[in-house]
């Protein structure tokens, strides 16, 4: 009965209305679930690949390759595939696809199946999500981890590729950690994106937003995104530093040019014993806890030197610098990279890797951040996520557009119903 039966896949769209793969297991008796797959802007060059078509057609990141490859030569592999057992069904479409990166099939068409899989034994074995997801992690892994709510990290602000505008820096967060709870952490944070929606506008700066639903004016400077959020939250009679913490993603790859960190909407050009000066400063400055990708993923003697700097201090995430690579984070681990991983299964590919990945990670005490992409779709598959590995925290963007407030309601919901569960 627990059989896999049928895997079809269609060419959906994402948050920017770029095809994406979307995919539906069914079973023997006839039970099916879907998921899927997200996609980033500001990728790391060690990331799986993401297989995209070419052509003309939407210019050439059409998907159709993707969802062939899973409707034929993956439908085929996993049929009769027992769905209770993810890794079994992960390491047969990494055998299939015999390539380090997925590039033979795509990690896209090779995530949605792994993510479809976990969505339809949760629902076999009349198992929530996230229960699911902390049963399978702890089996697959041999750890033994309780589920928790993840304290949100929202981003508001957005510069970088994800937004037309000046501000070098990808993304500036709140994190809302004096909060008991997600309902008072996203009203807070909903709180303070309105507040700081009417400062920007008060000042005649632009209200749009970016990819992932933060404002995105044109600023003097990086200090001056801070300076408004704090402004923002001061206005909610919130206290910055205790009820409210804030975050960077500076996604530093992406204006690293010859060796140098080009702030180009300050016209500032540091190297990266300057830059880690400029990011220390900020950290004494002003009440940021967290920082993502503060130094180009290939700088390996800028993140050293970073991690030595303030790596006491602050959270220095890897993002591009780890793409979720059990064996990259390895190496990291080695050289003194860094003290935590953000966690995106596309960068990987199948969650059975994800799971190895942060396993890696918890053994050598570097915090494991759950992260959406830029490019995302209605699928809340990383909130249960998050919840069911006890992961802590979870970025997945600000109170606004659907694609991002999903992911905020699907814990809500889970806070609601799992009153056990708590955050942190
Ligand atoms: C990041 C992500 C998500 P992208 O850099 O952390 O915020 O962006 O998906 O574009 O890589
Ligand atoms: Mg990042």
């Amino acid at each position: 009965m627990s059989k896999i039966n049928s895997i079809r896949a269609i060419q959906a769209l994402d948050s920017r209305g770029v095809p994406t793969v979307a995919t539906k297991i069914s079973l023997e008796n006839g039970i099916s679930s879907s998921a899927m797959v997200p996609s980033g802007a500001s990728t790391g060059s060690k990331e799986a690949l993401e297989l995209r078509d070419g052509g003309t057609e939407y210019s050439g990141k059409s998907v159709e390759n993707a969802v062939s490859n899973v409707n034929t030569v993956i439908a085929q592999a996993l049929k009769g595939f027992d769905i209770n057992n993810q890794s079994d069904i992960d390491h047969k479409m990494i055998e299939i696809d015999a390539t380090s990166d997925k590039s033979n099939l795509g990690a896209n068409a090779i995530l949605s199946v792994s993510l479809a899989s976990a969505h339809l034994a949760a629902n076999y074995q009349e198992m929530n999500l996230h229960d699911y997801f902390n049963k399978s992690f702890n089996e697959i892994t041999g750890l033994n981890i309780d589920q928790s709510l993840p304290m949100p990290m929202l981003n508001i602000l957005n510069g970088g590729e994800h937004a037309d505008n000046n501000v070098d820096i990808q993304e500036f967060m709140i994190i809302p950690k004096g909060s008991s709870s997600i309902k008072q952490a996203l009203q807070w944070s909903s709180e303070i994106y309105w507040k700081l929606k009417q400062i920007l506008k008060d000042k005649g700066l632009s209200t749009s937003v970016g990819d992932e639903g933060g404002f995105a004016p044109n600023l003097k400077s990086n200090e001056e995104a801070i300076q408004f959020i704090l402004t923002a939250i001061e206005a909610c009679n919130l206290k910055p530093g205790e009820d409210i913490s804030l975050a960077l993603d500076c996604a530093a790859s992406e204006f690293y040019k010859d060796g140098k960190y080009n702030l180009r909407g300050e016209n500032r050009i540091l190297d990266n014993i300057e830059f880690t000066n400029y990011l220390s400063e900020l950290i004494q400055k002003y009440p940021i806890i967290s920082i993502e990708d503060g130094m180009d993923e290939m700088d390996y003697s800028g993140w050293n030197n970073l991690t030595k700097q303030i790596g006491k201090d602050c959270q220095l995430v890897g993002d591009d610098l780890f793409v979720t690579n059990k064996k990259i984070l390895k190496e990291g681990i080695s050289k003194g990279l860094a003290n935590s991983i953000l966690i995106k299964f596309n960068q990987i590919g199948t969650l059975t890797e994800t799971y190895q990945t942060i396993k890696v990670a918890d053994e050598n005490n570097y915090k494991s951040i759950i992260s959406h992409r830029s490019g995302e779709t209605e699928d809340t598959t990383l909130s249960d996520l998050a919840v069911g590995l006890g992961s802590g925290q979870i970025k997945t963007g600000a109170p606004c557009r659907s694609d991002r407030v999903a992911k905020y309601n699907r814990l809500l919901w889970i806070e609601n119903s799992c009153p056990d569960i708590k955050i942190g």
